[in-house]
């Protein structure tokens, strides 16, 4: 028999390690082990829906007759990591041999290929072909130059899948309609209520375990409406395909104070855990447009998003980890401020988005790049420091996608791999972008003085600080044009201000203390 290995981002019936599975002989392992749910201390939220998601998939493989062996935390003999889980159960069913499909993280992957020697068992890892490409024919896609930009990939996922083509065209005769989707919301606007999942009986004992078990870590689960099985997962996609795609590319960039979810699709969480996947939810939402309930905009952005940066993303950790995870090419060492846990800060768009944080385990992409992400860059926070806090509070963060996003794209310590500039801005793109800077206590127009906007004093600084660097960008010509443009006195101005603001900065003196409920 065979011992076929299921990890808790692997809910995917057609997953490869399923292959060929023989339910007269072989067994499905399932283990939940507090190793995973500590070595980052992940939102309450996010081990609701991992271990609640975990049981379902169990039962529903059950269902089929299929044989799991299914190792709960709270099992007394449980001890708690993937590796002694395996070799326990290898113990209890001498297989003749053990197969996993590929993991999401590099840690996991160092684990695997020691499990054949350690356990005296042949251990086959197999592709996880739910992605569209794999790390080998990325490599080969995205060789230097202009072809290692995430557009160029994109178009070869385009024409791979055939996905909003017209031959070898784009429909509509354009691949990239990103310029019309930066439009900021009307005042006031209400965004439509969205399909969430009450917990069930599973979920309801989840949610009694994480709670007892991980009490201390970040997050509330007052408002856990993710959902835990593929069913649901469908019935997610289908109530974003109505109610937010034909406004999503319009409104991608959008904030607003009090609206966490505006018209993003949510469906990352489903996705990661292998609820969903890329391809059916991209022909989803290019079947919206065919059919003419969405407009084009909306419908590539978002396909631009699943096939374009999500594979993108994975082939830059996959083709350049275990190296990636080490650089830090703005030399950042500050340590994570306290605030990105309690929210307590004056500046109110990271206060709103630790809020929205805390409460769903979720914020928009913008939100993550622009304000936190943002802040995070111009402060030189340390690359692991805010790597760690984005793996733990997002329902959807696996090292994969998490890692890129925030090494590469966030705190561009990877030099430059992933985006040929640093997404640094000033208070004046939030303001625009968001109603969060009305109604703030600093003053989003002053770059210096008491009451001026970190964001804005912190922003010049980084100028500053990296012009040897990033002076003769040209896509950074237009700020450095600014800065030349400004007196001896501003810019010693803004260094003396940025540098007092940064050493009052208050950061948790070990682990991140609990959250403010
Ligand atoms: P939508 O806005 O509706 O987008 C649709 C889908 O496109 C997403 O579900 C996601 O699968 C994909 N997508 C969009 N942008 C990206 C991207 N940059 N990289 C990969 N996939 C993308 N996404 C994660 O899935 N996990 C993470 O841990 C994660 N960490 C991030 C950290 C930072 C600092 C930033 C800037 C982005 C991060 N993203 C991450 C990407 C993006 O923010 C989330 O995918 C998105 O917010 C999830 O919400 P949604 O499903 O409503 O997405
Ligand atoms: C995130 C997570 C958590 C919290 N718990 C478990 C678990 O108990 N068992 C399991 O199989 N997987 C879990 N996961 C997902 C793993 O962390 C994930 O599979 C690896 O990080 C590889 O991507």
């Amino acid at each position: 028999m065979r011992l076929v290995f299921i990890l808790g981002d692997q809910l995917t019936r057609g997953i490869s390690s399923l292959d060929g599975l023989d339910p007269a002989r072989d067994v499905v392992l399932m283990v939940e082990v507090a190793a995973e749910a500590t070595y980052v201390r992940h939102h309450k939220q996010k081990l609701v829906l991992v271990l609640s998601a975990m049981r379902h998939f169990a039962e529903e493989l059950r269902a089929e007759g299929i044989t799991v062996d299914y190792v709960r935390l709270d099992d007394p003999e449980n001890r708690q990591d993937f590796s002694a889980e395996l070799a326990r159960a290898v113990a209890r069913h001498r297989p003749e041999a053990v197969v996993v499909t590929h993991p999401g993280e590099w840690r996991v992957l160092q684990l695997m290929q020691g499990w054949s020697e350690a356990l005296g068992v042949p251990v086959e890892i197999r592709d996880d072909d739910r992605f569209l490409c794999q790390p080998t024919e990325f490599a080969r896609l995205t060789t230097a130059g202009k072809t290692g930009r995430m557009e160029y990939f994109y178009r070869e996922m385009r024409r791979r899948t055939g996905l909003l083509m017209e031959g070898a065209k784009p429909l509509g005769g354009k691949w990239n309609y990103d310029a019309e989707n930066r439009k900021a919301l009307p005042r006031g606007h209400r965004a439509p209520k969205r399909k969430r999942f009450a917990p069930d009986a599973v979920t309801a004992e989840v949610m009694t375990l994480v709670e007892t078990r991980f009490v201390d870590h970040f997050g509330t689960l007052d408002r856990f409406g993710w959902p835990v099985t593929r069913t649901e997962a469908l019935l997610a996609l289908d109530d974003f395909l109505r109610v937010a795609l034909p406004s999503f590319g319009d409104w991608q960039d959008a904030m607003q104070a009090g609206e966490d979810f505006l018209y993003h699709s949510l469906i990352a969480p489903a996705l990661n855990i292998g609820l969903l996947t890329a391809l059916e939810v991209a022909a989803a939402a290019e079947r919206e447009y065919l059919e003419g309930r969405a407009p084009l905009n909306a419908v590539e952005g978002f396909i631009r998003q699943v096939i374009g940066w999500r594979e993108f993303v994975r082939g830059i950790y996959w083709t350049e980890m275990p190296g990636y995870a080490q650089t830090n090419a703005l030399n950042a060492t500050r340590p994570l401020p306290s605030f990105y846990w309690t929210g307590d800060t004056r500046m109110r768009c990271i206060a709103e988005v630790v809020r929205g944080t805390r409460e769903n385990a979720y914020a928009h992409h913008i939100q993550r790049l622009m304000v936190t992400g943002n802040f995070a860059l111009l402060a030189g926070i340390a690359p692991a420091e805010i790597e760690d806090w984005y793996l733990a509070v997002y329902a959807d963060a696996f090292d994969w996608v998490e890692l890129p996003n925030v090494h590469g794209m966030v705190a561009h310590a990877d030099g430059g791999r992933l985006g040929s500039k640093p997404y640094a801005a000033a208070a004046a793109y939030i303001g625009r972008m968001s109603d969060y800077c009305r109604g703030c206590g600093y003053d989003a127009k002053a770059r210096t003085g008491r009451n001026a906007c970190p964001m804005n004093t912190l922003y010049w600084n980084f100028l500053i600080t990296h012009q040897a660097r990033f002076g003769k960008n040209p896509r950074m010509a237009l700020p450095y044009k600014a800065l030349a443009a400004m007196g001896e006195g501003e810019r010693a101005a803004i260094t003396a201000e940025a540098a007092a603001f940064l050493a009052k900065m208050k950061t948790p003196e070990a682990e991140p203390p609990a959250q403010i409920s």
